[in-house]
């Protein structure tokens, strides 16, 4: 068998980090031939609920577990890490300033960037999953001038797999039927789910794309929103969903996207006219465990709107933290 996995998870006795962590034991994320090591990395306060859930995670007899280490630390909990889930962040609460919000931000990916520098495998592949996700994997990737920025990516496959769903119950179809969906820009409302280039069974969605009510009134502000939508209706935020769209991000970077494309936050390139030094979304390939920008694409005016309006907004975010000192 392979050398076993070892996979870091920041926020591990959170929610998401709750529906994650059996998800990856239990080998949803790289198959059932391969061995993972977990790590989990909480604040002390959470390091008690971090124990309890590893001990679930015993009992669960996994095949595909190695073992379950707990750390209050950075360093140690990155040490060796192939694999690094940042899940654990200080999202925006109500009342808060945009400012004080970057900073405490600043103060968890800035260090946790410096430890994964410090201590992770060479072949590491970080996702970032704490709000503001894409600013977060940036300050992160600043911190670790020694791994390739390529390798930080932060998750707006939670928006793609939305804009899946949304599409397939408007065509009539599978969500499996769909291809060449885009999100593109931030995970924020600024974001812009793509359908442009979308494919039913093969077949460009023509009829949806001439129907501008329900793709610009519904679509777009239904996939943008859903989240305030989910905490609505459960009274707390999507977890599961968000952990397997996490899984999905991770299994398709490792296991390559075969001939489809997906959304994933990267370091921007300049593809698209969007400014390069911003992790922004894209349509994405993954071979050989390296994120590819679909390029070649036509962008029509609307779409230029769009995609110019969440780059912008993340070029903001980016130099509300350079000010700060935060990158
Ligand atoms: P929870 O508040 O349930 O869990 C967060 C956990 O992180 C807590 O256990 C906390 O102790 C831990 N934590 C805080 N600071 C830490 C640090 N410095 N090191 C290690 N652990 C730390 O939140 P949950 O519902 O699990 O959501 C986690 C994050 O995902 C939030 O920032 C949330 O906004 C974000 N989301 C991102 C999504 C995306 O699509 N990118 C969608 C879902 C979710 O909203």
């Amino acid at each position: 068998a392979n050398a076993p996995v070892n996979i870091t998870i920041t926020g591990a006795a959170g929610n998401i980090g709750y529906a994650l962590l059996f998800r990856i034991a239990s080998g949803a994320l790289l198959g059932p031939d391969q061995r993972v090591n977990l790590r989990l990395l909480e604040i002390p306060p959470a390091i008690k609920a971090a124990e309890g859930t590893a001990m679930e995670l015993f009992d669960s007899a996994f095949p595909t577990l190695g073992s379950v280490d707990i750390f209050d630390d950075a360093k140690a909990a990155f040490e060796g890490a192939n694999i690094a889930f940042l899940v654990g962040s200080m999202p925006r609460k109500a009342g808060m300033e945009r400012a004080d919000l970057l900073s405490a931000n600043g103060g968890i990916f800035g260090p946790q960037g410096e430890a994964l520098n410090a201590g992770a495998a060479d072949d590491i592949k970080v996702l970032v999953v704490g709000n503001p996700a894409n600013t977060n994997a940036l300050i992160a990737a600043s911190h670790a001038p020694d791994i390739p920025a390529s390798r930080f990516t932060a998750m707006t496959r939670l928006d793609h797999n939305r804009a899946l769903a949304q599409l397939a119950t408007k065509a009539g179809c599978h969500v499996t039927d769909i291809d060449k969906v885009t999100v593109w820009g931030n995970h924020s409302s600024t974001q812009y789910p793509d359908l442009t280039h979308a494919t039913v069974k093969g077949a460009p969605v023509t009829d949806i794309l001439a129907d501008r009510a329900w793709v610009e009134g519904d679509f777009i502000p239904t996939v943008a929103k859903r989240g305030a939508a989910i905490i609505d209706a459960r009274g707390a935020s999507s977890a599961a969903s968000a952990a397997s769209a996490a899984i999905d991000h991770v299994h398709d970077w490792v296991l390559g996207t075969s001939g489809s494309w997906t959304s994933s936050s990267v370091m921007s390139d300049g593809s698209y006219g969007v400014p390069e030094g911003i992790i922004s979304s894209f349509p994405c390939t993954s071979e050989n465990g390296e994120w590819k920008i679909v390029q070649g694409l036509e962008i029509d005016d609307f779409s230029r709107g769009r995609i110019d309006a969440s780059a912008a907004e993340l070029v903001e975010e980016k130099n509300t933290v350079a000010s700060m000192g935060l990158i």
